[in-house]
């Protein structure tokens, strides 16, 4: 804590009241961050204590907690109030404390504040954690200092005292975590894409979108923004911030950042056009995710990583668990584990990506999307889709007649009926379409209850 404990912010924070807003993973590392800097914690949950388990069992000395609700009073009262992701940033406890003129952040805002390392912030609707881990990967591989972390997994508050002599923090960012910052700003900031997703949190399409785009709208003329030149949406999108603005594409030339030529991937600045390294040399999984490896290398290139330093890691590169995942192979049957497919954009992308035919598991927590984009790709490619979740009935309604629809008590008995009906040389792809909240922790507990009822096969 010796480092960032000597900032103004930081000092300012002790002695100051905070309530933390949640006690999941952001809530513990946050509550920890804050209780080391001096700061008189309460952390409130709208869960019961004996719902929470260990993380209220065992709180840092001297934290308060409030359990079972958020007592608005306390918000009331408080010097700052900061959220975690999940929280809604409309909740009646926040807009308490806004009432009261107490300032509300979110985590990522609060730990920016606390960081004063230059930030790499990666959002958009898919993609991220690949790219994310691709961004660390190659800074590493040219030797440079960075910790990884954010919406990949591991909050950012937790790793705010490792990182502090780092060169570079390279964070995933939310939607939901972009809604509370305020003087948030990246060095370098990278939108990937944005397809519909979050619709019941964020309202529309147009504000889910347009908190993706405040990712550098604080950003300076000594920064970057790297947006996507092939989405058509953020193509559109002109200068936020002061920062220079740099493009990937994999499908066109850009007027400065990376994009694929051919089998190449080729750099473009001044007007100078230059290769960096060949297709051939990535492995199976880099190739599939071209746009993100793209996107990567546009973003490492700005750090300062060589071309063959890219290359090490983007020909070794084995994919993320949960993304694409192939589990097993049962009586010629593959079962592949997309569990982090949780919007309809995911889907499509994952469909594209598997040239034999599939038995789709699909379904979950509702998050008010249009799933009719999936239709022309699932009668394409998709033999029988079994439904499971919240969003079956409304998944149902509109696949049907695409293909053959069936639905599941749960995500075992989607394993069992997919395998009964999937022929030697199919696929059974887990690519949910869906948040995984109506039955499960999160799409990790989703995606390894997937691969334990494809062992239970065996
Ligand atoms: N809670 C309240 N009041 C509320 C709402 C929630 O007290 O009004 C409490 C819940 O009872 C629970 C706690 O808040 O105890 C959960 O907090 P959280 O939902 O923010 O979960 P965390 O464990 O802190 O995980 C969060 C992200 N979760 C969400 O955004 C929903 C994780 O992203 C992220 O990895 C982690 O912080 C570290 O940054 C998950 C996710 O699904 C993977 N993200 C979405 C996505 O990728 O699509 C945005």
């Amino acid at each position: 804590m010796k480092t960032i404990e000597q900032s103004a912010f930081a000092r300012s924070l002790n002695g100051h009241r905070v309530v933390v807003v949640g006690l999941g993973r952001t809530g513990v590392a946050t509550t920890r961050l804050l209780a080391g800097l001096g700061a008189r914690v309460t952390v409130s949950d709208a869960k019961a204590s004996s719902e929470l388990g260990e993380a209220a069992a065992a709180l840092p000395d001297g934290v308060e907690s409030a359990f079972g609700g958020h007592p608005l009073e306390l918000f009331r009262r408080a010097h700052l109030v900061v959220t975690s992701p999940g929280v809604a940033w409309d909740a009646p406890p926040l807009a308490a404390a806004r009432e009261a003129g107490v300032e509300v952040i979110s985590e990522i805002e609060l730990s920016w504040r606390l960081l004063p390392i230059p930030w790499v912030a990666v959002t958009g609707s898919n993609g991220k954690s690949t790219t994310t881990t691709l961004i660390g990967q190659m800074a590493q591989a040219a030797g440079l200092r960075v910790v990884v972390g954010g919406n990949i997994g591991t909050p950012v508050a937790g790793l705010v005292e490792e990182a502090a002599d780092a060169d570079y923090l390279v964070a995933e960012v939310s939607t939901f975590q972009i809604e509370g910052i305020r003087d948030f700003r990246p060095s370098i900031a990278l939108v990937l894409n944005v397809t519909e997703d979050h619709l019941d949190r964020h309202g529309s399409f147009g504000a889910y979108a347009n908190l993706k785009r405040r990712i550098y709208a604080t950003q300076e003329i000594t920064d970057s923004v790297v947006l996507n030149d092939g989405d058509p949406l953020l193509l559109g999108w002109g200068r936020e911030g002061r920062s220079r603005r740099l493009a990937f594409r994999a499908d066109g030339p850009v007027d400065r950042g990376a994009f694929r030529y051919g089998e190449e991937v080729r750099w473009m600045e001044n007007g100078r056009e230059e290769p960096l390294y060949g297709l051939e040399a990535l492995s199976a999984d880099a190739k599939r995710n071209v746009e993100n490896v793209l996107a990567a290398t546009c973003v490492a290139r700005l750090m300062g990583v060589a071309p063959d330093q890219m290359v090490e890691v983007l020909g070794r590169f084995g994919g993320l668990e949960h993304r694409m995942e192939e589990v097993a192979t049962i009586e010629g049957v593959t079962f592949i584990n997309d569990s982090k497919g949780t919007n309809v954009g995911a889907v499509m992308n994952a469909l594209r990506n598997v040239d034999r035919p599939v038995v789709l598991i699909a379904g979950g927590q509702d998050k008010g999307s249009d799933f009719s984009p999936l239709c022309e790709l699932v009668s394409e490619k998709v033999r029988a889709v079994v439904l499971i979740g919240e969003a079956a009935e409304r998944l149902s309604l509109v696949l049907n007649g695409y293909a053959f629809v069936e639905r599941a008590e749960n995500l075992e008995a989607a394993v069992s009926t997919a395998f009964l009906m999937a022929k030697p040389g199919e696929v059974v792809l887990l690519s949910p379409a869906c948040a995984s909240f109506d039955s499960f922790r999160d799409f990790e507990e989703r995606g390894l209850s997937f691969k334990a009822a494809v062992k239970g096969l065996l």
